[in-house]
């Protein structure tokens, strides 16, 4: 495309400060600034999605769409209409100065009539986006394979009743695996899609568990055949659009992969929303991958407090992002991974800047938190009352425990002779959360 498709926008979004009232500019997102010895970029690996972006839009169930997406014309040519979006899609990302992004073959690839035209127009297109990393320097965070809005797909992909949508699924994947590879992504995701059940009446929970296992064996298997260097990642999430989502949280993912022998092969990509869908918060989800060596990647958004879906709105509070980034810090930053914007636009925000202020609010907001959340690295404060707290563990007691040395006979010995039990000790939450409110309150960092 000749012409811009933001013309409004000129140029790269610059960093202008907190001071600034320019609704086109960062207020605390400045890629360069150092924060623990490294650029606030690398520490965030911020990726844009082109899904919510560029392949809605705006339509809900009640209505049709209402945003401006002039490629979304079924009546063009496919592959016109591919190319179309594709030059925006860069267009955007390269005003907006993020160094990642990420989509599904579908997003950029027309059906066609067949597999084999599928694969050659994601093929070609793949070219063009070879050809457009090379002059941004944007580069892929994660490619992945869209299993779920096809109608061959309602019954799920791996966990089909039909092995013939097994295969298809893996076709697909096998492919989209290798255009990753050919993008230079670091990594391949797999988000469950519709792999769970409606009803259990019509489901075999013992077959679909082993056909689910039996495709990420092979999805691992065909990284290593090709091999691709990036990290295989697992995205959970507990409903929608199946009513039981297989991949519930992560602690549900991490548990199938080890009962199959897959937990070294895979990693997890934590979406907020998701956390939150699930009965966790997003900080829960993140600590739980991070203490338990499963954390990859991370798609950035927020739901509703009043509604119980996947709203995928821009995050906007630093309070919420605080401790996610935290626990990102203290686990040693991503190694891999990033922060994907997996967000998209109210339906009635149809200004196409729109898509820009969504993105910097939300980008200033992950920036803002990250400050924030190195200060309290940097503090030690919070850590080294954790540390304080489980201090008894290093005495000869909680390590002879540890140490496997005591029996459970001797630990009964050990209680009779003592003169008096264990005195419970205050759990100081409200103190915790003090420590962590003065950290978000000071601005010191931002000014
Ligand atoms: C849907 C998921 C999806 C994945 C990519 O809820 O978040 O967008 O991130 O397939
Ligand atoms: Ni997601
Ligand atoms: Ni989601």
């Amino acid at each position: 495309m000749t012409q811009e498709f933001f013309p409004q926008v000129r140029g790269r979004i610059p960093f202008s400060g907190l001071t600034s009232s320019d609704p086109l500019a960062f207020k605390v997102y400045d890629p360069d600034r150092l924060v623990l010895g490294k650029r606030i970029e690398e520490h965030l690996r911020i990726g844009v999605c082109l899904w919510h972006s560029f392949v809605w839009d705006g339509r809900d169930m009640f209505g049709s769409g209402t945003l401006d997406r002039p490629w979304l014309d079924p009546a063009l040519e496919p592959m016109d209409a591919a190319r179309m979006k594709m030059a925006v899609a860069f267009e955007f990302l390269e005003k907006l100065g993020m160094p990642y992004y990420c989509f599904h073959d579908a997003d950029v690839a027309p059906e066609g009539g067949s597999f084999s035209e599928f694969r050659a127009n994601l093929d070609a297109l793949t070219d063009d986006a070879l050809g457009y990393q090379e002059r941004t320097g944007v580069r892929l965070l994660w490619g992945t394979a869209n299993l779920f809005s096809h109608p061959r797909y309602q019954a799920g992909a791996s966990t089909n009743p039909d092995p013939g949508v097994f295969a298809y699924a893996a076709a697909q994947v096998c492919h989209m695996l290798e255009v990753t590879q050919r993008l230079g992504g670091t990594n391949y995701v797999l988000w469950g899609g519709r792999e769970g059940y409606d009803t259990l009446l019509n489901t075999d929970l013992r077959r679909e568990g082993k056909q689910l296992a039996r495709f990420l064996h092979l999805v691992a298997e065909h990284k290593a055949r090709i091999g691709f260097e990036g990290t295989l990642m697992i995205e959970p999430k507990p409903q929608e659009p199946t009513k039981h989502q297989y991949d519930y949280d992560s602690a549900t993912v991490h548990g199938f992969l080890a009962r199959h022998g897959l937990a070294d092969e895979y990693k997890l990509n934590i979406e907020a929303n998701h956390a939150t869908l699930a009965g966790h918060s997003f900080h829960h989800e993140v600590a739980y991958a991070m203490a338990n060596g499963m954390f990859g990647s991370v798609d950035a958004n927020r739901g509703d407090p009043q509604n119980g879906w996947d709203t995928d709105q821009f995050p906007n509070s630093v309070d919420d992002l605080v401790m996610p980034l935290y626990e990102v810090l203290k686990g040693g930053g991503f190694t891999t991974g990033g922060f994907n914007f997996d967000a998209k636009l109210r339906r009635q925000s149809t200004d196409r800047v729109d898509l820009f202020h969504a993105h910097i609010g939300g980008i200033d907001t992950l920036a803002k938190a990250l400050l924030v959340a190195a200060d309290m690295i940097e503090d030690g404060e919070l850590a080294s009352m954790v540390e304080q707290r489980y201090a008894g563990w290093s005495d000869p007691l909680g390590a002879s425990i540890l140490a496997g040395e005591v029996s459970l006979e001797d630990l009964a010995a050990h209680v009779e002779a003592a003169e008096a039990g264990p005195r419970p000790v205050s759990g100081q939450q409200e103190l915790y959360e003090n420590v962590v409110n003065r950290h978000v309150w000071a601005d010191s960092r931002t000014s």
